[in-house]
């Protein structure tokens, strides 16, 4: 039984076929591909053509190494989508949530609809990033791309859109948006109403685990892959990622580590108290009914795009390996950064945007290499040790380890100071998460897996886990009461 995921990152795209044989998942990663925005005027655009050419050409990969394909289904980054016109066309090309057209917006939107009442309803934190916002701004600014579209459809479901001819919004993904009833998870119409958004644009929602349909003839013709059905699972990458964790017990956290840290737990119900909306935490959709209760961090980001700009100005590659074993050398604690100061959101130099924040906050700049990534790695451990504070005190649970899934969760360093600051066991070992719980939810889709109890077993018995101890959690604690007022 094989189902191809595709999933795709900001930074990154990949087709992987899963295989479920004696009671193992088997993953064959078959393709990989860049996913780099382009700027084209003033808006930074996904390259979708690129991307689609790239999931048929996943397809077509794998069906040449010949896999039989029971099931496809697409997982993505979260809020982003592309509007398509009567006649079944993309309207304009699909723009990035780090488009500078949301700036402002989530201000003039609250004038017409409160805060309070947007938390209540979607139980979504308020990031600009959000397609509400994204929305609002085409609204705000007379976008005639508005005007032209007959149907919203996020960046999973308008690939989905394309492989099948099926135009439909995909609940998880759909939770993002910000423009979601937690509770009865569908539209609310009202937000819509008071923002003058198009209501008539969005699509009927369908729960992960449902068949959205047969690929096309055109692409059955270009992939060779024939009796392929295309499955709706949880189309938002973090879902899936979370999905696939099997865990057991109620006293664990989850984190996403990738360009974002997406840290919580799971839950039945959306939490949507006022506590919840002080803190910033968001209830977005998960498979298997869940609720993810988390906070979005901006994560690896910033080692990301440090790493591009020594890049390009050195012109050379360096190792994630090179870059810790430097970081370990350098000094302790001496510069800490809030991740999600919204300087690094997207500065022209990652660099000069620390720099900037440590002279503003009379701390030590960092000048090596080392240092600057040993700020990030500290920064962000102690930034977790602030969001699982609240957490707790937000959904009343208990957390004694903490799942680190995701490509982060190779980064030994950052598991290791997690683990010190938190004084919790961190436990890593599926870096490909939201691939996995791709495949699972297909497979349970397809009734080649029960549920996803068994799901999880299977997954249990496929993946070594490997867990980091506490130590030194007294240091983290006292360096957590100095550098308090910065998160
Ligand atoms: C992670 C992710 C996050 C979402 C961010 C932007 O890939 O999906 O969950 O907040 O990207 O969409």
């Amino acid at each position: 039984m094989a189902y191809l995921a595709l999933d795709l990152g900001a930074g990154s795209g990949r087709a992987i076929v899963g295989t479920i044989v004696d009671g193992r998942i088997c993953l064959d990663e078959i393709h990989r591909f860049e996913n780099k925005p382009v700027q084209l005027g003033n808006t930074l655009h996904w390259n979708f053509l690129s991307l689609f050419e790239n999931i048929k050409q996943g397809i077509f990969l794998a069906v040449k190494k010949g896999y039989n394909l029971k099931g496809i289904a697409v997982d993505t980054w979260g809020v982003d989508f592309g509007l398509i016109d009567k006649a079944g066309h993309l309207v304009s090309n699909p723009v990035t949530y780090r488009d500078h057209r949301t700036l402002g917006m989530a201000k003039e939107a609250t004038q017409n609809i409160s805060k309070e009442y947007l938390y209540e309803s979607t139980g979504i934190q308020q990031m600009e990033i959000n397609t509400i916002f994204q929305l609002y701004s085409l609204h705000s600014k007379g976008d005639p791309s508005l005007c032209s579209a007959d149907k919203l459809l996020f960046t999973p479901d308008l690939i989905n859109y394309f492989l099948t001819g099926v135009a439909a919004n995909e609940y998880t993904i759909a939770s993002t948006s910000q423009l979601l009833n937690a509770k009865t998870r569908q539209w609310d119409e009202y937000i819509f109403r008071q923002l003058e958004l198009p209501f008539s644009v969005m699509e009927e929602i369908i729960k992960p685990g449902e068949i959205i349909g047969s690929l096309s003839k055109t692409i059955v013709e270009e992939t060779g892959a024939i009796h392929t059905k295309v499955f709706a699972v949880g189309s938002h990458d973090t879902a899936s990622a979370i999905g696939a964790i099997p865990a057991e017990g109620g006293n664990w956290a989850f984190l996403s580590s990738g360009t974002w840290s997406l840290l919580g737990l799971l839950t039945d119900e959306p939490i949507l108290t006022s506590e919840a909306m002080l803190n910033d935490f968001t209830n977005e959709g998960g498979v298997n009914g869940k609720i993810l209760f988390m906070r979005n961090i901006t994560g690896l980001w910033l080692l990301q795009q440090l790493i591009a700009e020594w890049e390009k100005k050195d012109e050379k590659k360096y190792s994630y390996e090179y870059l810790l074993s430097e970081a370990i050398q350098a000094k302790a604690f001496q510069s800490i950064v809030n991740p999600d100061d919204v300087k690094f959101s997207n500065p022209s130099s990652m660099s000069a945007a620390i720099e900037s924040y440590c002279a503003s906050t009379n701390q030590v700049r960092p000048v090596s290499k080392g240092e600057f990534v040993r700020c990030v790695m500290e920064s962000l451990a102690l930034k977790y040790y602030f969001v699982v504070k609240k957490l707790k005190e937000c959904s009343g649970r208990k957390i004694e380890q903490l799942y680190v899934v995701g490509g982060g969760s190779q980064n030994d360093l950052l598991n290791q100071y997690t683990a010190d600051a938190l004084n919790v066991i961190v436990s890593t070992g599926m870096t490909e998460s939201t691939a996995i719980g791709n495949i699972m939810q297909q497979a349970i889709a397809d009734e080649t897996v029960k549920d996803w109890n068994e799901g999880h077993e299977i997954i249990k018995n496929s993946f070594i886990l490997k867990s980091y101890y506490p130590k030194d959690n007294q240091k983290w604690l006292e360096i957590s009461e100095n550098v308090k007022h910065l998160f």
